[in-house]
């Protein structure tokens, strides 16, 4: 049962398997050092109950790996690819260039330029090649946004997405009556 909400309780770590069939999401990142970040989309996944996977893929330092997992996602069954990754962030727009999934990139931020680095790298894509591009740090929204794409052809996920929308103004204007008492 576990692996049916990917490995959410790798703590702190990934363990670089990347062949779930059940997944619906891919989960990468550039660097296990990114996993403090991303691991707000592995738990956003995970409260939508969105099966996915999750590990390191490198575009400098494992291209060919990367090449492959593009390559084959969408045969596998995955639906969407969450692809994070900091500085010279070049993963989520190489990633799409060789996938027709859609591919959401999370600018993952470093000591260094504080992520500035990051988000212009993923967002400054080439006309032909999208990557739908999260805040600097936006890992929870690159779930959330996974949730809403599948939720398109997903009348039960689409529900949930709805609902935490609801859940999500009553507590806004629950903070907002106790700012009066
Ligand atoms: C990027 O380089 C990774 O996505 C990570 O954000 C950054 C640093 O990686 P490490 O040197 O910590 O492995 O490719």
């Amino acid at each position: 049962p576990g692996r049916k909400l990917g490995h959410v309780n790798i703590q702190g770590r990934v363990d670089g398997s990347l062949a779930d069939p059940h997944a619906r999401v891919g989960l990468i990142m550039g660097s296990d050092s990114d996993w403090s970040v991303m691991s707000d989309a592995a738990n956003a996944l995970a409260e939508f109950e969105i099966p996915f996977e999750v590990g390191v893929v490198s575009a400098h330092r494992t291209p060919g790996r990367m090449l492959e997992y593009a390559q084959s996602a969408a045969g596998r069954g995955i639906e969407v690819i969450i692809a994070g990754a900091g500085g010279a962030a070049h993963l989520p727009g190489m990633v799409a260039s060789a996938t027709p999934l859609p591919v959401i990139g999370v600018p993952v931020p470093l000591a260094r330029l504080d992520g500035l680095d990051s988000l212009l790298s993923i967002v400054q894509m080439p006309a032909g090649v999208p990557v739908a591009t999260v805040s600097i740090g936006g890992a929870r929204n690159a779930g959330l946004l996974a949730a809403r794409i599948l939720g398109v052809s997903d009348t039960a996920l689409r529900d949930k997405v709805v609902a935490f929308q609801a859940s999500m103004e009553a507590t806004v204007l629950e903070k907002d009556e106790a700012l009066r008492r």
